[in-house]
C-alpha cells in the first residue's frame, strides 16, 4: 500500500515538471526564425518549473491589440528576446493599464505588480513587440 501511495504521489509530483523558461536569446520557433517574446499559459513559485503549459509568440514588430481570445487574460509567465521589448496592455484595443517588459524572463507575472493591489496574473489582453 505504501508503495502505491508513493508511486501515486510521485506520479502528480512529476506533472508540470518538466517546464523551464528559455534564455531570452535562444528564443527561436520550430523553424529557426526570431521569436520576439514568448507568453505561457502557466508559472510556477519554483521558477524553474515556470514557463509551463501552452505558448503564444510574438514576433518582431508584432502589433495585437486584440489578443485570440483563448489567450485572453491567460499569460502568466513570459520571456522577452535580446534587444526586444513587449509592451502589454491589461484590456483589449490597448485600453487599461500599460507595462512595458525588456529583455528578459518573467517568472511569474503574479509578481508583477499593477495599479495598487493587482498583479499581471491572467490579465494581458493586448501585445506589441519591438526588436
Ligand atoms: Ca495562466
Amino acid at each position: 500500500m505504501k508503495v502505491v501511495s508513493a508511486l501515486l504521489l510521485c506520479a502528480l509530483c512529476f506533472l508540470g515538471l518538466d517546464a523551464q523558461c528559455p534564455e531570452p536569446n535562444t528564443l527561436k520557433d520550430a523553424e529557426g526564425k526570431k521569436i520576439c517574446a514568448r507568453m505561457f499559459e502557466d508559472s510556477n513559485y519554483y521558477y524553474e518549473q515556470s514557463c509551463g503549459g501552452e505558448y503564444i509568440d510574438a514576433y518582431p514588430n508584432d502589433d495585437v491589440p486584440i489578443i485570440p481570445w483563448r489567450w485572453n487574460n491567460r499569460i502568466s509567465s513570459l520571456v522577452v528576446n535580446k534587444m526586444c521589448s513587449l509592451t502589454v496592455w491589461s484590456r483589449v484595443k490597448k485600453n487599461g493599464s500599460k507595462r512595458k517588459f525588456s529583455s528578459g524572463i518573467v517568472y511569474r507575472l503574479k509578481d508583477v505588480q499593477q495599479g495598487l493591489l493587482g498583479s499581471w496574473e491572467n490579465d494581458i489582453s493586448a501585445y506589441y513587440c519591438v526588436c
